[in-house]
This record gives structure tokens, sequence and C-alpha cells, in this order.
């Protein structure tokens, strides 16, 4: 007993010596907890505005276009957003049933939506508009109860010193000046004033790392960083790889966890960290004029049960129009979704992936000792869950709990539903003894 006592502690050791070794971050208890209301969180509202959404043809025209970036630069001047309502947006995102808000405060143009000392070119110093916009975003939040996150881009397609340059970026006219340095002084001056001026920040949403993989981007420093200042503060990184030492939750941009539609995932080996899936509700993040191609309510909806059904957040995009008002079509779609989450928003908020994996008819979720079976496709009125050697105490429908009528099979439970599910999620109710 005694030596098997030794060998196990001598294991252990190894262990964690081993992992020591691997992984020298160790989240504090602030941190732990904050991923815990992240993963129960489910639904959370990405913003995507700057002096871009005035060109209105998406965060990345000043590159897609090949504008010159002294002239871009100048619609700086005309940014004056007179509907710009920080309260509206916050209740807009609650009343959808969205637990959080990802904001960009300062996108790939380098244009910073906040008051910084970093830089003259922000939304106080160079616009007539003279207001920090996530001074009344976070003020909102904490009126609301929501968590405010923070978009902070890694490329910089303003700044001389983002030099040498990355694949992108590079036709707007700019001449390199400064070192890398600078550059990494700035970032961390930035974020220092994000997670100093802000009151409590959920989190900080990292994207750009892939225009230069192999630069010295110094993220341990930069981490650490946050990390002092904010020890609560969940950091993700847009890198399309598995996680990074320091990092606090994995994200997937346009896809599910594990699969790979984008084509940005390829390399994103699913981690055990919070997942969140990021999706636009047309198909571009920054207002884009001639984008009017919007997912249904019904599209959205299933989008938001497969990420609980894969353990995965959805941070769902709204690319606000110059004047600051919302677009028609983000505002009829997020009253759709919200209506939904007043009966359904329990089969989805604090639930995990459900012992069932995704299905080509949809997926579950779990909580306690419930199984929610969400039917997104079926087209027959049959349904076989392979579970087994599990005591069932009753199945019925979610929304009316009617009992639902099953067999159980060797291959598990079958179900038999009166008709072809008809509702945008069909969801069936297992409670175990
Ligand atoms: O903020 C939104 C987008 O502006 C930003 N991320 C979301 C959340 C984003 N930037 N680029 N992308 C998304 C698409 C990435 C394309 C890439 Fe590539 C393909 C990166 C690496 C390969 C294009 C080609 C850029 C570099 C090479």
């Amino acid at each position: 007993m005694r030596k098997i006592f030794i060998i196990t502690l001598l294991l252990l050791g190894g262990i964690s010596s081993f992992s020591l070794a691997q992984e020298k971050y160790t989240p504090s208890k602030e941190n732990l907890e904050n991923r815990q209301w992240f993963r129960d969180a489910k639904f959370g509202m990405f913003i995507h505005w700057g002096i871009y959404s005035m060109l209105a043809d998406g965060e990345w025209v000043l590159t897609n276009k090949n504008l010159n970036e002294e002239e871009y630069q100048k619609l700086a001047d005309g940014f004056y957003p007179s509907k710009f309502n920080a309260d509206e947006w916050v209740r807009t995102a609650k009343d959808a049933g969205m637990k959080y808000i990802c904001f960009t405060s300062r996108h790939h143009d380098g244009f910073s939506m906040f008051d910084t000392k970093q830089s003259d070119y922000n939304v106080v110093k160079a616009t007539p508009f003279k207001r920090d916009v996530i001074k009344e975003l976070a003020e909102a939040c904490q009126k609301h109860g929501l968590k405010l996150f923070l978009y902070y881009s890694h490329i910089d397609w303003h700044r001389p010193d983002y030099y040498p340059w990355g694949r992108t970026g590079r036709n707007t006219g700019r001449t390199p000046s400064g070192t890398w340095e600078d550059y990494l002084k700035f970032m961390d001056a930035q974020l220092t004033e994000l997670l100093t001026n802000y009151g409590s920040i959920g989190g900080i949403w990292f994207d750009g790392w892939w225009d230069k993989p192999d630069a010295d981007w110094q993220l341990e420093r930069q981490y650490t960083l946050v990390h002092r200042l904010q020890p609560g503060c969940l950091i993700g990184n847009n890198h399309h790889k598995a996680p990074f030492e320091g990092e606090d939750f994995q994200m997937f941009e346009r896809d599910l966890p594990g699969q790979n539609k984008a084509g940005y995932s390829a390399d994103a080996e699913i981690s055990t960290l919070p997942l969140e899936s990021c999706e636009t509700m047309n198909n571009t993040w920054g207002y884009n004029i001639n984008d009017r191609n919007f997912k249904s309510t019904k599209q959205l909806i299933h989008t938001l049960v497969g990420a609980s059904g894969n353990n995965a957040n959805l941070l769902l995009n709204v690319g606000p129009r110059p004047g600051g008002d919302f677009p028609e079509g983000s505002v009829t779609r997020l009253k759709e979704i919200g209506e939904w989450m007043k009966t359904y928003g329990e089969t989805l908020y604090g639930t995990r992936a459900g012992i069932v994996p995704h299905q080509p008819w949809g997926v579950t979720t779990q909580k306690d000792n419930k199984l929610y079976v969400h039917i997104l496709n079926l087209d027959k009125t049959e349904l076989l869950l392979p579970i087994t050697g599990k005591k069932v105490k009753s199945i019925a429908r979610f929304k009316d709990k009617t009992p639902v009528k099953y067999k159980k099979t060797k291959e598990g439970i079958l179900l038999q539903l009166e008709e072809i599910p008809a509702d945008i999620d069909h969801v069936i109710e297992i409670v175990w003894r």
C-alpha cells in the first residue's frame, strides 16, 4: 500500500513539474470564476464600429481599397454620430438575451475609439464628437449588468512603427519610422489605460497576430500586464491556433469549434478552455451599405444553439452605421432572438454540451439532471438518441411539458414524436432519476 502511495506521489510530482514547465501561467481565483461565468453566459454581442463605418464598406476598407492612409485619417473630422446611445446599444443586447458585449477599442486601421493619451488619433481628440465611446459603453454595461470585453488589434495600418509590415495594409502610402519596441510599448500603454480607466473589463479579444506570425509579439509580457492590472480579465487571441500560454478562452472565427467551414481554424485544436464562436449577422463585421444579406432569425438561433451544443458561446456581430444606430436588419433579428430566448434561454444558459455530440438533426445541452435535446432539422417523427444505461424520469416537450412517447431499445432511447418538428428548435427535455 505504502509503495503504491509513494509511486503515486512520484507520478504526481512528475506530472506537475512537467505541467509547470509547459504552463507557467496560473489563473487567479477571479479568473477561474470569470471563466465559469463565461461558460454559463452563452451569448454576447460583438460590435465593430469606427471611422471606417463612414465609408460603409466594412472595417477593412482602408486596405481592401488601397486608400491613401493620410487621406483616410481625415475621416475623423466628419465623425459625429448623432444617434449614438450606449444605453440603447446595451439594452438591445440585453433584450436579445446577451450577457456581454465585445467592442472594437481599436481595429486594424489604428483609430482608437477611446480617450487615449498614447496618440491623438482617437475619438476624443480627432473628431468633433469628442466623446469617449468606451466610457459610455462601460457605464451602460455596468448599469444593465452586462460585462464589457474589448477587441484590441495587434495590427496597425496607421502607425509607422508597426514595421516591418505584415501581410496586410501595405499599399496605403505609409513610410516606416520608429522601432518595433516603440510599437509594443504603445500597446502596453493603451492596454494599461483600457484596464485602468473603465472599471472591470470582462476580457481582451486580441486579433491580428496572423498578420506577422514571425514577429516578436512579446505576448507573455502583454498577457502578464493584463493579468497584473485585472487578474480576472479573460484573455483570448484570434490567432487561429490552439491557445498560447496565458490565454483564458479560445475563439473560433465564423465557425463552431471543430468545424473549419470558414477556413481559418485548420490548426486550432479544441482546448479545454472556455470556447467562443463569433459570427456576423450578414457577411461583414463593420457596417457595409451593400451587404443586406442578413441570415434569417432561424439560422441565427440555430448557430446559437449549435454553439451551446458544442460548449461554446456565440458572439454575434452588429456593425452600427456611421450615425451610431444599428442597421434595421440587425435590430429586428435581435428582437426575435430575444423573444425566443425568453422561452428557451433556460435550455442554454448555464448548460454544457450534452452527452450526445453534434448530430445532423441537432445538438444536446445539459444541466444538472436534465438533458435538452435540440431538434433543428428532422424530417421524420422518430429519433434515436444513442443513450444507454441512464434511468429516465420523464421525457417531455420543453415548451409545454407535454409528455413524449419513447421506447428503450438496445441502441438507446427512441423518441416517437407526434409530428415532424416544425419549430425553430424543437426542444425535448429529458429528466434523469
Ligand atoms: O474583426 C474582424 C475582422 O476584421 C478580423 N477578425 C474579425 C473578428 C479579420 N481580419 N481578417 N480576417 C478576419 C480574415 C482573415 C484572413 C486571413 Fe489572411 C487569412 C488571415 C490569414 C489568412 C488575409 C490573407 C490576411 C492575411 C492573409
